[in-house]
């Protein structure tokens, strides 16, 4: 099991299975959500047009790459901060079913961008020990998890809880 800490650009990364942090309607967006869809190419939205109904907050689901490097997109949807109940529990959900829709597909490197934390406005230190915690507890024995922060303030926040965590193991 390894957990790993990686700031710059979730798309370029030659993993199994990035994580989209994409809404409901998997249609795309902004932020990670454009783009994932911008590098990887028109396929990754027609796979999400054939999933009917979309993803719930907290879920998961995954298609095609397309031309990303990666062989497998995972899309979960996080909850908007201040916009509906239990945001913890539905964040925890996504890095959960993330993981287990992943060892579902034999996809052991998974990537995972700072869900909720870019427009849905999840604060982020609160996101950050909810992804750590989440992971430490669901990665199971082969699966390497990269947290994969974009922006200076997210990478600072994880290094300091990873380190915590390791300090606390
Ligand atoms: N690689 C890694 N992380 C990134 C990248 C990138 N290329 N670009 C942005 N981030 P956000 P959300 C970080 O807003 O808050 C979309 O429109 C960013 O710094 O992308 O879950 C969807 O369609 C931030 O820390 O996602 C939804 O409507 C993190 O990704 C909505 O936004 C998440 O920011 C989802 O909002």
């Amino acid at each position: 099991m390894v957990i790993e800490l990686i700031q710059g650009d979730i798309t370029t990364l030659a993993v199994d299975a990035i994580v989209n942090a994409a809404n409901s309607s998997l249609l795309g967006g902004g932020g990670v959500d454009g783009a994932i869809h911008a590098a990887g190419g028109s396929e990754i939205l027609e796979a999400c047009k054939q999933i009917k109904g979309g993803c719930p907050v907290g879920g998961a689901v995954i298609t095609t790459a397309g031309k990303l490097n990666a062989k497998k997109v995972i899309h979960t949807v996080g909850p908007q901060w201040g916009k509906e109940d239990n945001e913890e529990e539905k964040l925890a959900n996504c890095y959960i079913n993330c993981l287990k829709l992943a060892r579902k597909h034999d996809l052991h490197r998974i990537a995972f961008p700072n869900i909720s934390t870019g427009v849905y406005h999840f604060p982020k230190e609160k996101a950050a020990e909810i992804a750590i915690k989440s992971v430490k507890k669901h990665i199971k024995p082969g699966q390497e998890v990269f947290f994969v922060c974009f922006d200076d303030e997210n990478y600072r926040i994880y290094k300091r809880e990873l380190q915590a965590h390791t300090d606390q193991a």
